[in-house]
């Protein structure tokens, strides 16, 4: 199953790739409020569920472009985003990605996210560890939130969520080494696996977002929860994902 997802994501990453060098001539719908999609989000979708039905045709499907999930009762169920980080796609901004993960029951099975600028594949397995083009994953070691590299992602459409987010941000820029704003919640969590972030935060995402990222950290040692540090409800769409020293530091930091 995970190769079928693996080949998904990158056929559909290879469309992306060729459409983001003509992406001027692109039809760009906006959803709502700074909320866009593209042709190219249409395509890829379109793309990477014909493969997974033509394998798996009792499976459920979830994905960002649909209007209703397929097999909603299904026990296997896939989350799709095809192109997250639409915004940085739409502005020439090279940091966006395929993100595919399927649960059974509630459970992660296995994650792929696959950012076609750079050609990696992030690709985990539930007990099977985690890895990027091959070689195996790991969170980092940093004890110290002072040394600690975050991201986080700003609720611009969800104004209402502004001012905690503000002070979230506040207290995070004065407690740690530094900020990054990536704009794509997969690459971010798949970041924070590979050890490139030592930690990620972030509210008001949607499932697909965060489904196959969270696998990924979790198989490289690491723990990724709501924001409060309860178990990951995909639904709610809050995460908080650290290495394990600094995520009972974090849960703290986030709260006060
Ligand atoms: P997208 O590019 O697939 O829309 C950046 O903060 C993250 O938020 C991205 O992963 C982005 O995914 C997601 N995002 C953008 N608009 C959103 C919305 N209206 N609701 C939830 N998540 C959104
Ligand atoms: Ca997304």
């Amino acid at each position: 199953m995970l190769y079928v997802a693996v080949r998904a994501a990158r056929r559909a990453g290879d469309m992306i790739a060729r459409s983001y060098d003509e992406r001027d001539t692109l039809k760009i719908t906006r959803k709502s409020d700074r909320d866009y999609v593209t042709e190219v989000d249409q395509r890829a979708e379109s793309m990477i569920i014909r493969e997974i039905r033509r394998h798996y045709p009792d499976h459920g499907v979830i994905a960002e472009e649909m209007d209703a999930p397929t097999n909603p009762d299904a026990p296997m169920q896939w989350y799709i985003d095809p192109l997250d980080g639409t915004t940085n796609f739409i502005h020439g901004y090279p940091h966006f990605a395929v993100s595919i993960a399927a649960f059974k029951h509630g459970k992660p099975m296995l994650a792929v996210v696959h950012d076609p600028i750079r050609d990696e594949t992030f690709e985990a397995r539930n007990g099977g560890g985690a890895f990027l083009n091959r070689r195996r994953l790991r969170v980092s070691d940093e004890k110290r939130l002072e040394h600690a590299l975050f991201a986080s992602g700003i609720p611009a459409y969800r104004r209402e969520q502004m001012e905690v987010f503000q002070q979230r941000m506040d207290r995070c820029m004065r407690a740690m080494d530094g900020y990054r704003r990536g704009g794509s919640a997969a690459l971010d969590l798949a970041y924070v696996a590979a050890g490139r972030l030592d930690a990620y935060w972030e509210a008001g995402l949607q499932p697909w977002d965060i489904a196959a990222g969270y696998l990924l950290v979790q198989e490289a040692g690491g723990l990724a929860t709501d924001i409060d540090g309860a178990g990951l409800d995909l639904d709610r769409g809050d995460v908080l994902a650290a290495n394990p020293h600094l995520h009972p530091k974090l849960t703290r930091l986030l709260k006060a």
